[in-house]
């Protein structure tokens, strides 16, 4: 052990140290503190809402709908909390996060702006040492803890991903990134404005930058497959059917595969059985209604490329149909598997390619060669703009983790651990890193799900298995390594069971150069939770449980 691994004296004593105060933080808390625990929620940020406060990008809003991303653990907070749209945007999730912080009473269990720099597990005293650094605007000088639990809620999306561009220092103009947008208000009116990335943030900014900007040129490596949203204000006729009996919804919507969507169950046949009226009558439908439903137009769009490259033609097929210029049209036409990257959820999205100030360039062929002061050199050609936005997305579910100073026994390294892949068990657990949980984490639904679902899952089940070890007198619990390469093979085995392999995503960690390629979340929320359920009630099996 290293000088610097010896548990400072002053270490602050808790249960459960919580780190991110996102909605899988908030939830956290409010769950320990209900089991009489001590709980600590540690966040570098200045408020709470985790993604909601980071991602204040223009037109950011949620793909779910409002009535089903949020809480439905707690019957007074689903029935006061109103929403005004269908897909609430993102203050409106900010604000949401800050009314479950303060209708549980929860701000005097946060830490904000202080950023948790590294943990170790000290195997002898069975307890975590934690340490944060703090930020500008934090209560408190520089803090650690001892605990008894770790739990990352820091997110599955949370670690941006800057591409190492060359030259990007040498650009004078501004550089934002979507997932660290500043908190005033930016106003592109008259400037010459480039984005980079073609994702679910881009397809939600790209829109509103047009309308703003003098021109905007959207450099696209992949182009996207995109439904639109139907956004508009809640319909209160559905919102009052809806909160007739949330339970009841909320519990519908748990036997879904993603955890969302009863009112849209996937048609039951095959798309490759479907008469043509059929499909075009399926594919027509969902479409209309908007959002994640279309992929259900057919119950094998995920599993048989023949059916999917249906699906992908009808996309195709709307996005000639919506831009006028056949060449842009096609160059905006994916040709991948669609939903083999997460399908985007967009409102004007391949319209806004129409405008005359909105130009899209391939760098599919010819990657972004390198930045000069005032533009981007690709394919031999000079764009020169005045403002970047990189909507790069995210070194997905690992990256946050990888950049910790995390240790498990014996000062084992989570970058040791994890430097051909993700090992975990049903993604909650890692073996060698005791009594550390993660929430969203590598190895369970939560990307492939409505997320709220998965944290409301996940936290129970933390909490549930902290009080079955104090009520069995145990102290530690982590899993074998056997059922860890059993879980991971799993995962895999179901990923490639169906498209999901077919394309190059951030499920499977092929946005970030050298990142190892291991397929990490498991599609399918029931039989997921079914497993997790099965586990706890038979008394832990592929855990180590120790007094
Ligand atoms: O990130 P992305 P995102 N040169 O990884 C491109 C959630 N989310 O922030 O596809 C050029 O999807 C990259 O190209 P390619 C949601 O789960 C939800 O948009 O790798 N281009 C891609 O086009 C989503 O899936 C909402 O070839 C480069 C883009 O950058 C996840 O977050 C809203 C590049 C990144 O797209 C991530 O979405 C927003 C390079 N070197 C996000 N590197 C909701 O609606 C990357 N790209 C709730």
């Amino acid at each position: 052990m290293s000088a610097d691994m010896l548990a400072p004296a002053h270490a602050q004593p808790v249960d459960v140290l919580v780190v991110g105060a996102g909605f899988a933080g908030l939830y956290m808390l409010h769950k320990l503190r209900g089991q009489g625990l001590s709980a600590q929620v540690v966040e570098a940020s200045d408020s709470v809402g985790g993604t909601w406060n980071f991602n204040r990008y223009p037109g950011a809003r949620v793909d779910i709908q409002s009535l089903e991303y949020s809480f439905g653990f707690d019957e007074a907070l689903q029935q006061t909390w109103r929403w005004t749209e269908r897909y609430a945007a993102q203050p409106e999730l900010l604000r949401y996060a800050n009314h479950v912080a303060d209708h549980f009473a929860l701000r005097d269990g946060i830490l904000l702006n202080t950023r948790i720099t590294g943990a170790w597990f000290d195997g002898l005293a069975k307890r975590w040492q934690v340490q944060a650094e703090t930020l500008p605007g934090a209560a408190q000088a520089g803090r650690s803890w001892s605990a008894r639990y770790l739990v990352m809620a820091s997110g599955p999306l949370s670690a941006p991903n800057l591409p190492d561009f060359p030259g990007l220092d040498d650009f004078a103009g501004p550089v934002y990134h979507t997932a660290r947008w500043p908190q005033q208000e930016i106003d592109f009116s008259g400037l010459k404005v480039a984005v980079v990335g073609t994702g679910s943030s881009a397809v939600q900014l790209i829109p509103l930058v047009a309308r703003q900007a003098a021109e905007l040129t959207v450099f696209q490596r992949t182009a996207t497959y995109a439904v639109p949203a139907h956004n508009g204000p809640i319909d209160p006729d559905f919102e009052a059917r809806i909160k007739a009996d949330y339970p009841g919804f909320r519990a519908r919507n748990r036997r879904m595969r993603g955890g969302f969507g009863s009112e849209w169950p996937p048609n039951p046949s095959s798309a490759v059985a479907a008469s043509p009226d059929e499909l075009q009558a399926s594919f027509e439908r969902r479409w209309q209604e908007g959002g994640f439903v279309f992929l259900g137009a057919f119950d094998d769009l995920l599993l048989n490329a023949e059916s999917n490259a249906l699906a992908a033609e009808f996309v195709r097929g709307k996005i000639r149909a919506a831009v006028h210029n056949p060449a842009t049209a096609k160059l905006l036409s994916p040709q991948h598997t669609i939903g083999c990257k997460r399908l985007c959820v967009d409102t004007g999205y391949y319209e806004t390619f129409n405008r005359a100030n909105v130009r899209l360039v391939d760098v599919s062929q010819h990657a972004i060669d390198g930045f000069t002061s005032d533009g981007l050199t690709t394919g031999g050609n000079f764009y020169r703009f005045d403002a970047l936005v990189l909507a790069t997305g995210f070194d997905a579910m690992t990256g946050t983790l990888m950049r910790l100073d995390l240790r498990g026994r014996g000062g084992l390294s989570i970058q040791q651990k994890w430097s051909a892949g993700p090992l975990n068990y049903l993604g909650l657990m890692v073996a060698g890193f005791p009594n550390l949980f993660n929430i969203a984490g590598p190895g369970s639904s939560s990307a492939f799900t409505n997320v709220i679902v998965s944290i409301e899952h996940h936290v129970e089940w933390i909490a549930r298995c902290i009080h079955d070890l104090d009520a069995a007198g145990l102290a530690t619990i982590e899993p074998t390594e056997a059922a860890e390469a059993d879980w991971v093979a799993h995962v895999n085995a179901v990923a490639a069971s169906t498209l999901l392999l077919s394309c190059n995503s951030w499920y499977l960690g092929a946005n970030i150069p050298g990142k190892p390629r291991m397929f990490m979340p498991l599609p399918g929320f029931p039989a997921y939770a079914e497993r997790c359920e099965a586990v706890a009630a038979s008394g832990y099996p592929g855990f180590i449980r120790a007094a």
